[in-house]
């Protein structure tokens, strides 16, 4: 009797690839960054970058005083979903207190 050809459900290769090597693929890296405004006071800044980004008191009126002269700078380098979390936290707090402070993020 005639062989029907293989429907392509009955093949035995059925395509199925094997890894050999450990996918180690490493997250995106994204800054967070804090921009001046003429509004937000100096110490509620130096409280944002000690409560949400851990940077003792020194780091953070560093930080602080740079953002006020430069106009922008980075608080801290994390993976997408720490960075976009930090961002919304720093903005709400902002919001809470009526500060118009800005944070946002951007790819390293
Ligand atoms: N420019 C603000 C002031 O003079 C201080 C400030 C610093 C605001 C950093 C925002 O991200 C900022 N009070």
């Amino acid at each position: 009797m005639a062989r029907l050809p293989a429907k392509p459900t009955d093949r035995e290769d059925t395509g199925v690839l094997t890894r050999t090597k450990a996918k180690t693929k490493k997250p995106s890296l994204y800054k967070v960054l804090l921009l001046n405004d003429d509004y937000t006071p100096m110490e509620f800044v130096v409280h944002v970058l000690e409560v949400f980004f851990g940077k003792d008191k020194e780091a953070a009126y560093r930080i602080m005083l740079h953002v006020h002269q430069k106009g922008v700078g980075v608080c801290g380098v994390y993976t997408f979903e720490v960075a976009e979390t930090k961002v919304t936290q720093v903005m709400d707090f902002a919001k809470q207190h009526a500060h118009p402070l800005q944070c946002t993020m951007e790819k390293e």
